[in-house]
């Protein structure tokens, strides 16, 4: 297991030299920001993040994420030359050698939330989640009112992506990533690039829009779409673990033994309702999610990819980037090296 943290870039209140400081970190997480989304990714753009992580004396491990574009997820004429784009970047990704690259296949939204601010019992803020009030979120407006969500939508902009949805359910969802993935799964194979692919975050439909990442068996399904070495997940507990339905050790085992866990996020919520939770901090007696449990799977199938905490709680006044702040993650982190310390020593006995 090689533990690695996200890092936004330059423009990050969290600095490499801060990150460098965790004890038995050795990675980092990250992506060029500023190119459009459906664009290629400049070799030279991305040697140069990754000198820039290098020189601080880390590796870049993970470029999370090239957005997929919608028109490739709806399937449009013009996806081609948008899915020949993502090819070259994965190109440049190999020939620069970074070897994970993590992407979501959700319509429209990336990961959200409707509260990023709740107050836990200690004092401590984490990012919450409550379906209905979702419902009570007005989008005639744009995005600029949801929380947890970076890019911005202009009313017509949205309008738009909504109506080009009502043509796109669960099934052509499917079809389309199926699609995608014959283009670049041969492209990643020959570039020494495994990709790996992240739940949906909450795992189901939102607004109206469908989401099919949501569980065990379409992670084997995405698998099984294109059966190559390259085609993998990211096994992300907190996205997962919002349906309690999933059964998270279990489902580490099963795709661990498949070989196709190519990155771990970690991190614990804590469900208090029907499609409604909230963050918590990493270790499994804060939340829901047998962190230990999860590990010793991982760690039984001989898991050796790229593992990071996600979204901390603000601590300790920190402000930031929310779920992304220095300090909890840091904790998180702590946390996650000693479980993998301890049961690996647990092994060898
Ligand atoms: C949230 C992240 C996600 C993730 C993308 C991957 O904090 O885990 O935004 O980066 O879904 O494409």
């Amino acid at each position: 297991m090689q533990l690695t943290f996200r890092w936004f870039g330059p423009d990050d209140p969290v600095s490499l030299a801060h990150i460098r400081q965790i004890p038995g970190l050795s990675g980092i997480v990250s992506a060029l920001y500023d190119i459009p989304v459906g664009e290629p990714w400049p070799r030279e753009r991305l040697a140069g993040l990754k000198s820039t992580i290098e020189a601080a004396g880390l590796r870049f491990a993970v470029v999370e994420s090239i957005p997929v574009h919608e028109d490739i997820k709806l399937g449009w004429p013009t996806r081609d030359r948008l899915i020949d784009n993502y090819r070259a970047s994965i190109r440049a990704m190999g020939e620069v050698g970074v070897p994970v690259l993590c992407y979501n296949f959700m319509p429209v939204f990336d990961w959200v939330r409707t509260d990023l601010e709740r107050l836990l019992e200690d004092g401590s803020t984490a990012l919450a989640h409550d379906d209905l009030a979702l419902a009570e979120i007005d989008l005639s407006e744009g995005t600029a009112e949801l929380p947890g969500w970076a890019t911005a939508y202009s009313p017509a902009e949205l309008r738009d992506l909504f109506v080009a949805y009502e043509d796109v359910g669960p099934d052509e969802l499917w079809e389309n990533l199926q699609y995608f993935l014959e283009q670049v799964i041969p492209e990643a194979e020959a570039a020494g690039v495994r990709l790996a692919i992240h739940p949906d975050d909450p795992p189901w439909p939102i607004f109206g829009l469908p989401r099919i990442i949501t569980n065990g068996a379409a992670l084997d399904r995405v698998i099984d779409l294109v059966d190559s070495p390259a085609n993998g997940v990211t096994f992300c507990t907190g996205s997962l673990g919002a349906l309690p339905s999933n059964d998270l050790p279990e489902l580490a085992r099963r795709l661990g033994a498949r070989g196709r866990i190519h990155f771990a996020h970690c991190r614990n919520i804590r469900v208090t309702g029907e499609r409604r939770f909230h963050e918590t901090p990493h270790p499994t007696a804060s939340g829901d999610v047998d962190m230990f449990e999860v590990l010793r799977a991982l760690r039984d199938t001989g898991f050796n990819g790229p593992l990071r905490s996600d979204h901390g709680r603000m601590i300790w006044n920190e402000k930031g980037r929310p779920g992304y702040g220095l300090h909890d993650r840091a904790l998180g982190t702590t946390y996650l090296n000693g479980l993998w310390e301890g049961l690996s020593r647990e092994v060898r006995r």
